[in-house]
Order: C-alpha cells, then sequence, then structure tokens
C-alpha cells in the first residue's frame, strides 16, 4: 500500500476539519415554544390553518434547497427551551424561536439567548403588537437579533432565510 507522506496527512487532516466546521456552521436550530403543538387545531383565525407539521415540512424543504441542515424542537417546558439554547453554540450556526408564551415571561430564556454567540431570530405566527397588551412586550426580542412577527405560517420561512443570510455573511 502507498504510504501517505506526512505533509499529506496534515493536508487531508484539515480538510477533514474544516467539513466538519462547514457542516456545524450550516445546521440551523428550530425551536418551537409551548402549545405550538395544537397548531392548525384551535384558534385557526389567530395562527391559521397549518399543523406544525406541516410547517415543519415546508421549513425542511426550505432547508434543503438553502443547502442547510436543520433540527427542530417543540417543548412545552422552559427548563428543556433553556438548556437548548444553551447548548447550541457547539452544533449550531443560527436559531430560529418561536418562543410562544414564554415571549412576555421567560427572563430565563432572554438570558439564555443574551449568553451564547448564536445569532438568534425570533418569529411569531400572530403580529403580537396588534393583540392584547400583554402579549405586546418581548422580552426576547431586546436579546434577539432581528423578529419576524404576523406573517402566519411564513413568519417560520421568513425567520429561517433571516438565518440563512446570517450564516452566508
Ligand atoms: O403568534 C405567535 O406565534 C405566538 O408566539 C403564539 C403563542 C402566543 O402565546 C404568543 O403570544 C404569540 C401561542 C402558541 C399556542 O398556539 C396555539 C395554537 C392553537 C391553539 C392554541 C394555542
Amino acid at each position: 500500500m502507498k504510504k501517505t507522506s506526512p505533509k499529506r496527512s496534515a493536508e487531508l487532516a484539515c480538510t477533514e476539519r474544516s467539513r466538519s466546521i462547514e457542516a456545524r456552521n450550516r445546521r440551523i436550530l428550530i425551536i418551537h415554544g409551548p402549545n405550538l403543538n395544537l397548531l392548525g387545531k384551535r384558534e385557526p383565525e389567530i395562527y391559521g390553518k397549518f399543523s406544525l407539521e406541516d410547517i415543519n415540512k415546508e421549513i425542511k424543504k426550505l432547508a434543503k434547497e438553502k443547502k442547510v441542515a436543520v433540527d427542530i424542537l417543540q417543548s412545552n417546558h422552559e427548563g428543556e427551551i433553556v438548556d437548548a439554547i444553551g447548548s447550541s453554540s457547539k452544533k449550531y450556526s443560527a436559531i430560529v424561536i418561536n418562543p410562544a408564551a414564554y415571549t412576555h415571561t421567560s427572563v430565563a430564556i432572554r438570558d439564555a439567548v443574551s449568553a451564547i454567540d448564536v445569532p438568534v431570530v425570533e418569529v411569531h405566527l400572530s403580529n403580537i403588537y396588534h393583540r392584547e397588551e400583554f402579549r405586546q412586550k418581548s422580552l426576547i426580542a431586546g436579546v434577539a437579533t432581528g423578529q419576524i412577527s404576523g406573517f402566519g405560517a411564513n413568519s417560520y420561512l421568513l425567520g429561517f432565510l433571516a438565518a440563512v443570510e446570517l450564516i452566508n455573511k
């Protein structure tokens, strides 16, 4: 068998390393907050007729088009969302999050977002600024890279495209 020179081995190791860095750098985490698993089943006049599965399917389609890997988490638990954000830097280069009701209450999620160097795009199906007063304040917006609100299921796709732009920068 032909022997690989030390220089060639170093080059191969380097290529391997950049490949894995590139894989990590093109991976986006989508986080759906509490009760978003109920989408499509109730309150379609506010949140639209699409189920969470429908939205996830569209996100995966877009991810394929944009050559970006995507992982999706739905959780009704604040601590689980905090943990996912906290451990995101190793694996993800951007996060798209709909914190749902935690948008208006969670200092823990805000602190988790502000503690990481991964860009975070906040999305909402409804326009939270057109709704009840308690929904008009987002604790996350001040530490997110940006926010998209009011475009129904398209908010996720617009948020995803914003995240891809941030990665490509
Ligand atoms: O507009 C959004 O995306 C929200 O983040 C949705 C949250 C709400 O608490 C925020 O104020 C705005 C609610 C998510 C739960 O969605 C449901 C869907 C169907 C039935 C019940 C809840």
